[in-house]
């Protein structure tokens, strides 16, 4: 046995699957997960020294390549003045002004640990401040593992096959209502059936967590309207895409303002950060100014802000990333188009700046279901076939990917070529 072979054996008499989250553990394309020990640029490097081109970045966090000088520097800094402390410190004073500066939407922010602890939180702070019970999320899309979530939930869930997990109690799922992700008169429906009932609507305004899918024109202004005129509050998921599809994250890139929005993974520079904000009239409901109850020991941990604070003053004062991801997203997606085309492959890419995935369906991919039409097992056979080519992706077809600007166009034009070689190997294979 290898390392990581090794490593997972232990692992999984100690931890649930050996993993300590279930994306990780190759359930959905088999095999072993590696055990990465380290992490350069656009490289990562697994506990046998094997060296891979990184498609996941630490699953968006590492927009700018890993190990980036100036956030390292930061937490070197930070930790010669202890890790935490539990009151208030200035650096979070100077993350909450750079997140309102840079996401505009954004009145007053609360810092948290995690997404999950963030969408957790909006939807508290919702139903606080509407006193409305219900929520409407979308089929597919994942906002962490808060159980008014796990309904129809994306990402890690729909690998397991378990969109709604046992645990959930039904008085709870009773209060999350669902609809078909760019389904507008669906959501019109809920609405009409649930008066003065739904506090928020919640999605990802470009989704990651069933692959990436994109809102259809006019669905979030149609989701922005439908909240106005039932009295919901908006609440963008930009978990995934804060930071990465722009620098004020896909509500600059579609021009929509959410009342709320929850923020994660880039905003921590790789360190565990979650944030939640919006209007101040909202914010204002949040303990210890309003009653809604929301804490964390460890919420703007100064080790953490260093980090995410090093991260999003790079983002906010070089602009000139978002041109380069652009760029890399479109050189990457256009030479496996043309892949595809020149084999008389018919599969489905969907892509937006620095996040794609190729669906192995030909069907066009807008939601849940159609997601689910895509060959898994074909999907496995591409995922192995590239890890052999030294290409680290999502190890599910329901998933993302994320490109950094550490990708050079030679590393590109290898992933390229992997990708052809893999896909024939894969199909061929079947
Ligand atoms: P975390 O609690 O994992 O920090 O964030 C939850 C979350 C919330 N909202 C969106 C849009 C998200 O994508 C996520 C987490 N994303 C997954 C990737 N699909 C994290 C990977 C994992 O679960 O291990």
């Amino acid at each position: 046995m290898n390392t990581s072979e090794q490593l997972f054996e232990k692992a999984k008499t100690l931890i649930p699957g050996g993993v300590n989250s279930p994306v990780r553990a190759f359930r959905a394309v088999g095999g072993t997960p590696l055990f990465i020990k380290s992490a350069k640029g656009p490289y990562i490097y697994d506990e046998d020294g094997r060296q891979y081109i990184e498609l996941i970045n630490s699953w968006g966090p590492m927009i700018l390549g890993h190990a980036f000088e100036p956030v390292e520097k930061a937490v070197r800094d930070a930790i010669q003045n202890s890790f935490s402390f539990g009151a208030p410190t200035r650096k979070e004073v100077e993350m909450a002004e750079l997140i309102t500066t840079m996401v505009p939407s954004f009145e007053k922010v609360r810092m948290v640990n995690s997404g999950t602890e963030a969408t957790m939180a909006a939807i508290r702070v919702a139903q606080g401040f509407t006193g409305r019970d219900k929520i409407i999320k979308f089929e597919g899309c994942y906002h962490g593992h808060g159980d008014s979530f796990l309904i129809a939930a994306g990402s890690g869930a729909m690998t397991m096959g378990i969109p709604d997990s046992p645990g959930v109690t039904r008085a709870t799922a009773a209060d999350t209502l669902t609809a078909p992700y760019n389904d507008l008169a669906a959501v019109e429906e809920l609405f009409e059936n649930n008066q003065n009932q739904i506090a928020a609507l919640i999605l990802e305004p470009v989704v990651g967590n069933m692959g990436c899918v994109l809102p259809e024109p006019g669905f979030l202004e149609g989701v922005r309207t439908l909240c106005d005129t039932y009295g919901a509050l908006l609440i963008f998921d930009e978990v995934m895409t804060g930071f990465r599809l722009a620098k004020g994250g896909a509500q600059e890139r579609f021009g929509i303002t959410p009342d709320l929005t929850t923020l994660g993974k880039i905003i921590g520079g790789g360190m565990p950060v979650g944030a939640y904000g919006g209007r101040a009239d909202i914010m204002n409901v949040v303990s210890p100014v309003g009653p809604v109850y929301q804490a964390g020991t460890l919420s703007g941990n100064p080790i953490a802000m260093s980090a995410g604070l090093a991260m999003l003053q790079h983002l906010h004062e070089h602009p000139d990333v978002y041109t380069r991801l652009e760029s890399i997203g479109d050189k990457l997606t256009s030479g496996f188009r043309a892949t595809l085309v020149k084999n008389g492959l018919n599969f489905t890419i969907n892509h937006i700046g620095s996040m794609f995935t190729m669906f192995m369906t030909d069907r066009s991919v807008t939601n849940f279901s159609e997601a689910k039409s895509c060959d898994l097992p074909l999907f496995g056979r591409y995922f192995h076939a590239m890890l052999n080519r030294g290409v680290y992706l999502a190890p599910s077809q329901f998933e993302s990917l994320f490109l950094s600007t550490a990708l050079t166009d030679e590393l590109v034009d290898q992933i390229i070529q992997a990708n052809e070689e893999s896909l024939l190997e894969a199909v061929s294979n079947g």
